[in-house]
């Protein structure tokens, strides 16, 4: 029997009796009570009245998949679901289960121990205060697109981020959202393939929901902030992942049929970099100058006194004295 149809058989109703649910899910009322002693353990409040019954007054702030599952309308993202409540990082068990999971397995996990950025840095991921994530995507991309799948997931959450919370948090090409200057998520695509054919992409998403300043690490304090900082009210976990894969779903399967056109365009609309004055490295050269532009296969164009540059992939930071773009209502 599953624990999501318990919850919300007991959720259905003010008061549903032991026998009424043994007979609903033709299993005994020892079964049953088990059952509500484990989903208690799993954090649910559900208290019992000698003659009425099961009563739930509260649900945990928990990703279990019952409850992400719930309501979701897409057809491909999230359709599985593995969660963990600690992993050292979602990225690293997809690429564990390539090749047995289906297409769009989401991997959720309430902390990470080891969650990891690009180029080896890492990812503080404490304990159900954010939402880390991985998807399994088999597109029939070539490689090179692999950056403009980038800027679809940050687009996408931003998408999102401004419907359920009515603010737009600015992409920061090529894999980040920043609110009010600081990092609110990070993107990281990994892929596994032959030459000229991705198989698999695992899309990592790391969305910060609900720390306090205070359970940032000292050095990220400046530099990061919660979506809860920044509206200043607590963020339901579960609805914003749910609108961010019906959101990110409907943008890929739009992409993949008719391009990236439409999405590149959002993020043109809604990329802090753009118009600034920013240095970019991307491990091989550092470019300085303005980023004008973001091309239509996702590379970032800088101009140096005249000189176009495009850039694929690195890290960009602004240069001082250059003025920010503020983030836009929704
Ligand atoms: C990223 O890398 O921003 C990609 C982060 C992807 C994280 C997700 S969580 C689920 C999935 N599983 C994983 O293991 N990873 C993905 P990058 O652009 O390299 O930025 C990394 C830098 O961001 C670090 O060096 C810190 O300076 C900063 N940082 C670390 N944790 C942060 C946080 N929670 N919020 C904001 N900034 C953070």
């Amino acid at each position: 029997m599953k624990l999501g149809t318990l919850v919300d058989l007991i959720a259905a109703e003010s008061f549903v009796s032991g026998e009424e649910i043994a007979s609903r899910l033709g299993i005994t009322r020892t079964a049953v009570w088990k059952q509500v002693g484990m989903l208690r353990k799993l954090g649910y409040q559900i208290t019992a009245h000698p003659r009425r019954g099961y009563h739930l007054a509260g649900r945990p702030d928990k990703l279990y998949p019952w409850e992400v599952g719930k309501d979701l309308s897409t057809q491909l993202l999230g359709k599985t679901i593995e969660y963990y409540d600690e992993l050292p990082s979602t990225n690293r068990r997809a690429k564990e289960i390539l090749g047995t999971a289906p297409e769009g397995t989401l991997v959720l996990a309430e902390t990470q121990t080891a969650g990891r950025g690009r180029l080896g840095r890492s990812w503080h991921s404490p304990s159900s205060a954010g939402i880390w994530l991985s998807l399994i995507l088999q597109p029939s991309l070539a490689p090179a697109e692999l950056p403009k799948l980038n800027l679809l997931a940050a687009v996408a959450l931003s998408q999102t981020v401004s419907d359920v919370l009515g603010l737009r948090p600015l992409v920061k090409w090529p894999n980040d959202l920043y609110c009010q200057n600081r990092k609110i998520s990070g993107i990281l695509t990994e892929v596994s393939g032959e030459l000229g054919r991705l198989e698999y992409v695992i899309l990592g998403v790391g969305i910060n929901a609900n720390q306090k300043v205070t359970d940032f690490p000292a050095d990220l304090q400046e530099k990061a902030a919660s979506l809860r900082m920044v509206t200043g009210r607590l963020v339901d976990r579960k609805l914003l992942l749910r609108n961010y894969l019906q959101v990110l779903e409907a943008e890929y399967f739009y992409a993949l049929e008719h391009g990236f056109d439409r999405c590149l365009s959002y993020c043109r609309k809604y990329t802090a970099t753009l118009g600034q004055q920013v240095e970019v490295n991307n491990g091989v050269k550092v470019y300085r100058g303005k980023a004008v532009d973001i091309a239509d296969d996702g590379a970032l164009i800088i101009d140096q006194q005249g000189e176009r540059s495009r850039v694929i992939a690195g890290d960009v930071q602004p240069l001082p004295n250059t003025g920010a773009k503020e983030e836009h209502d929704a």
